[in-house]
Formats: C-alpha cells, sequence, structure tokens
C-alpha cells in the first residue's frame, strides 16, 4: 500500500512546474507528495504552497515549504490531494481526515487537482465510505434529519469521548447513504440543505487521478 502511494505521489509531483502555486493535500498518500516536493525544493525548485489543513501547515513549514495564504490567492497551478474513494468519472469522496472544507476551496482554486491514491481507492460505485458532511454545530440536528429525508443514516464523528471538530471548529457528521449511482445528483440534494458547509463528494473537481497499482501508475483522466 505505501508502495503504491509513493508511486502515485512520485508521478504527481513531477508535473510541478518552476514558480508554480502548489496545493498541498492532507492525509498519508499527500504526505509523500508533500515529502518529494520538498526534496525539489531544497534542490532548487522555486514554488510557493497552499496547504489544505493546519496540519499540512505545518508539515510544510517543518520541512520548508513556503506558504501562502489562501485568503490571498486568485489561483492555484497544480494540487495534489488524497481521496477516500474515486470511480473512473473522477468523482470522489474526500474528507475522511476532516479537512474537506478547504480541500474543496483549493481544489476549486486549483487549475489542475491531481488525486494520487492507491489501488483500494478505486471503486466502481461510491458509498461504502460514508460522505463526510461538515455542519454549522447549530444546524447539525437539523440537517441529521434532512440527510434522513435523502436516506442517509448520519453520525456524528467523534474524537474520543468528545465530538470532533474541524480546523474550522465545526461538527462532521458522516452519512451512509449505500452505495449510490448517481453522485452528482446526490450532491446537488446535499448543496440545497441549509447548515451543512461542505460535503465530501467531489464533482467535477479533480482533473485527474494518479493510482498506484503494485509496483505500476495507472492514470484516469
Ligand atoms: C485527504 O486525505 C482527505 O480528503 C481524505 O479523506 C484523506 C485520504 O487519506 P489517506 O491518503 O491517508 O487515505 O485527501
Amino acid at each position: 500500500m505505501d508502495l503504491e502511494k509513493q508511486n502515485a505521489a512520485n508521478a504527481a509531483v513531477k508535473m510541478i512546474l518552476q514558480h508554480d502555486v502548489v496545493g498541498l493535500g492532507t492525509g498519508s498518500t499527500a504526505y509523500f507528495a508533500i515529502a518529494a516536493i520538498a526534496d525539489l525544493v531544497k534542490n532548487g525548485l522555486k514554488i510557493k504552497a497552499v496547504a489544505t489543513s493546519k496540519k499540512t501547515e505545518s508539515l510544510a513549514v517543518s520541512m520548508g515549504i513556503e506558504l501562502l495564504n489562501i485568503e490571498d490567492v486568485q489561483y492555484i497551478d497544480i494540487t495534489i490531494d488524497g481521496a477516500d474513494e474515486f470511480n473512473e468519472q473522477l468523482q470522489l469522496i474526500k474528507g475522511g481526515g476532516g479537512a474537506l472544507f478547504r480541500e474543496k476551496i483549493v481544489a476549486s482554486l486549483s487549475k489542475k487537482e491531481i488525486i494520487i491514491a492507491d489501488s483500494a481507492k478505486k471503486v466502481d460505485q461510491l458509498g461504502k465510505f460514508k460522505v463526510p458532511i461538515e455542519v454549522v454545530p447549530l444546524a447539525s440536528s437539523y440537517v441529521k434529519e434532512q440527510l434522513k429525508r435523502l436516506d442517509g443514516i448520519s453520525e456524528l464523528r467523534k474524537d474520543g469521548d468528545s465530538l470532533y471538530r474541524t480546523d474550522n471548529g465545526n461538527y462532521i457528521l458522516d452519512a451512509d447513504f449505500g452505495l449510490f449511482t448517481d453522485a452528482a445528483v446526490l450532491a446537488e440534494r446535499l448543496n440545497q440543505i441549509e447548515g451543512i458547509l461542505a460535503h465530501g463528494l467531489f464533482i467535477n473537481l479533480s482533473t485527474m487521478v494518479i493510482m498506484g497499482k503494485g509496483s505500476e501508475v495507472i492514470t484516469y483522466q
């Protein structure tokens, strides 16, 4: 698995150009990409980066990668990030790491959103992995009820004995819709529910998925 993550990360990092603004993902697969980017920076690559989470910010700073504040960024040339599930239509479930809102903004700012993944992430039908949904705390009960109307059974994510909080101080509802055939329709329905800050269905945001499979690398675009 780590070999697959490493190979996918290395293939994605090769796409970075001098002076690019680079989006840095969150999660163990993105970690391999950040480490590879840090090596290139040490050897003269000139880039500026935008992180998808506080955790990634700390990691990037510790590795000597110069960060930009996302509030000052109008576009990102290339982002390299992970995913929890992907299909051949480049539709994703993301947010298992809790950073889905900033990941979605970074992806929306990116000319190229490169997803890197091991082979276990590829599915024919999305939904085995529950869809993370970031909710404003005061709306959590209302949203939970609205998800039920979409046949989604959701639980507030825990962090030990307390409720998990995102970087933005919000809760996450992990919603089980079962396997679903039309991710775009479900995403549209979630977009209509007040109180949802972001959901983990990334539709028409990824421009390429690079998957490690054994010692090979397979690209979907
Ligand atoms: C981030 O990393 C999240 O969107 C996703 O949930 C997670 C995947 O982590 P890993 O690469 O460790 O499986 O991209």
